[in-house]
């Protein structure tokens, strides 16, 4: 459930910096446009944990969310300063939207985060693509962010506490901290890094001044937050080493630089348990369940499920290999065991995702003309965007899911599975290379890398006596219920609270409230219902 996050930022103002938007104002198509006085604009809310986690957060905190302005109609939704209140229906907070051109889109977003960054994240240095203009432009995309996080942290009624998301924005926080630079309220800055933080060895592949750029740019927030402590450690180790003039504690996962201290937090994401297990829950998934099992899975048989967007961290060819082999192996486990894999292009601009749809689906197409006949389809390959009741539908029909990642931050897709297994009998079969592997125990846990180590863990998975399936599922599921989104952003609000209110002779001069009255009291309250 939502706790009150009202209470740990103790009348701050909070501040969010995102690559994507909560609320996409799209133009509709021409056949649906409205009659004269009637609007064509309709609101989007793209899908996904973050964005649902975020925007109570940011409805009950009244702060700003600073993102791309993305959508067709995004600028005529938007005052000249990019700004408009969300949600649409009941406004609470103030949505800031920063406008990107194509260039900006190829040089920053394909281009240094997800043909550069994301690659050497993932050490998967055969997709690495670097270019001086990816750099350029990411500098100048940051610098316009930071811009406006900036601005909005000197109109925010109470002390700013601003909060960066992600590889996209490895510089902003020591952007913002330069602008606001003598501001007589300190603002309080931290990041939370949602993929793997690789260790100096691969960061060091990009040019030097767009490693020891990303890594200053880091050192500006007061607080960096990574899903499990390899990925903090890692980054503590290429502030050592590309920040000389830095002083690195390891034990105390903490970095001196100048005057200043910067934490580096673990704080492992998760999913809203109870919305997911009360989506499969529903008679409408029991229903759909029931029917993908009919339509695809010989009686007496078994159902694997698998969700990823096409990308090349999650190892979706490694996985077809593995299962070509395991029905190559296990000729008794042929129309025994049938396969959904639900994986929806992304990122498609890209050269290597689009080769890696075409792979996935020549792959599919193989293994099925190999081992189908016609009655029995080895791999049903769904490439649709699915809604979330239906995610749910096809996670509670699986009796075993396969997580493959080659390297995942954490991957969300393993504890949906969980919370929709309400029939507790599943088994997740899991990559040891993604953060969720350092958190769930009763996983059966597997190298994507090696074939015959996937191939193993299958066949134990269908296999395994259904008392232990029970006892795995249960002790993942009640792990889960204790860990959820809330449970994450709670953690990381009162660690900012407790590092942003510090030592009393450190304090700000004016943690309280200014300009308004009306802000003032707003402060007094948030400060008494903690
Ligand atoms: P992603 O790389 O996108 O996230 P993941 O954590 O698995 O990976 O989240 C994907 C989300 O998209 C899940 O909620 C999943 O249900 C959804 N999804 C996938 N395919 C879908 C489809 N066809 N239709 C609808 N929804 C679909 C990044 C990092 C991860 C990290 C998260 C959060 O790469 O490691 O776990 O951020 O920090």
């Amino acid at each position: 459930m939502m706790p009150d996050m009202k209470q740990y930022l103790a009348g701050r103002t909070l501040i969010l910096v995102s690559n994507r938007e909560p609320y996409e104002h799209t133009a509709a198509p021409d056949g649906e446009q409205g009659t004269a006085g009637e609007s064509s604009v309709q609101v989007r809310r793209p899908p996904g944990g973050l964005v649902s986690a975020l925007d109570p957060t940011m409805r009950c905190t009244h702060g700003t969310w600073v993102a791309w302005g993305s959508g067709s109609a995004d600028r005529e939704t938007a005052d000249a300063e990019g700004r408009l209140a969300v949600p649409p229906e009941n406004p609470a907070y103030t949505l800031r939207r920063v406008w990107l051109d194509d260039a900006d889109v190829d040089g920053y977003y394909l281009g240094f985060a997800n043909s550069a960054l994301w690659p050497l994240c993932h050490m998967l240095l055969q997709h690495y693509d670097m270019r001086a203009e990816y750099w350029e432009r990411y500098k100048a995309v940051n610098e316009r962010f930071a811009a406006a996080a900036a601005d909005e942290a000197r109109r925010a009624p109470n002390a700013p506490v601003v909060w960066v998301q992600d590889y996209h924005f490895a510089l902003v926080s020591a952007m913002v901290r330069e602008r606001l630079a003598g501001e007589r309220r300190p603002a309080f800055l931290h990041q939370f890094w949602h993929i793997p933080f690789p260790p100096p060895d691969i960061l060091r592949l990009l040019p030097t001044a767009a490693y020891s750029g990303v890594m200053r740019g880091l050192l500006g927030n007061d607080l960096v937050e990574f899903h499990t402590d390899r990925y903090a450690l890692n980054f503590l180790d290429c502030v050592d080493e590309f920040v000389p003039e830095s002083r690195v504690d390891r034990d105390r996962r903490r970095v001196v630089l100048g005057d200043r201290e910067i934490h580096a937090g673990v704080f492992p994401i998760s999913i809203d348990a109870e919305q997911y297990e009360s989506l499969a829950r529903a008679p409408e998934a029991a229903e759909r369940a029931r029917e993908l099992r009919h339509r695809h899975v010989p009686p007496g048989g078994c159902l694997g499920v698998s969700v990823d967007r096409v990308d090349y961290t999650k190892g979706i060819p490694e996985r077809l290999r593995a299962l070509d082999q395991l029905w190559t192996d296990a000729p008794e486990l042929r129309r025994k065991l049938t396969f959904i894999v639900v994986a929806t292009p992304s990122r498609s601009e890209l050269r290597s995702y689009k080769t890696l749809e075409e792979e996935v689906v020549a792959s599919v197409a193989a293994i099925n003309a190999k081992f189908g006949d016609a009655e029995w389809t080895p791999i049903v390959l769904l490439k649709e965007n699915v809604s979330a009741d239906g995610l749910a539908a096809i996670y509670r029909a699986g009796d075993v899911c396969l997580v493959s990642s080659l390297q995942d931050g954490m991957n969300l897709v393993a504890k949906e599975f969980i919370a929709c297994n309400v029939d507790g009998n599943g088994v997740l079969v899991l990559s040891r290379f993604t953060g969720a592997a350092a958190e769930i125990d009763d996983a059966i846990l597997i190298n994507p890398f090696h074939v015959d180590g996937v191939v193993e863990g299958l066949r134990h998975a269908v296999t395994m006596p259904v008392e232990e399936r029970r006892a795995r599922m249960q002790r993942m599921q009640s792990q889960l219920h204790r860990s959820t989104i809330f449970d994450w952003l709670e953690a990381i609000l009162a660690r900012v609270n407790e590092l942003a209110s510090g030592p009393a002779e450190l304090r700000p001069p004016t943690d309280r409230p200014v300009g308004s009255d009306r802000a003032m009291r707003v402060g007094a309250a948030d400060a008494s219902a903690a």
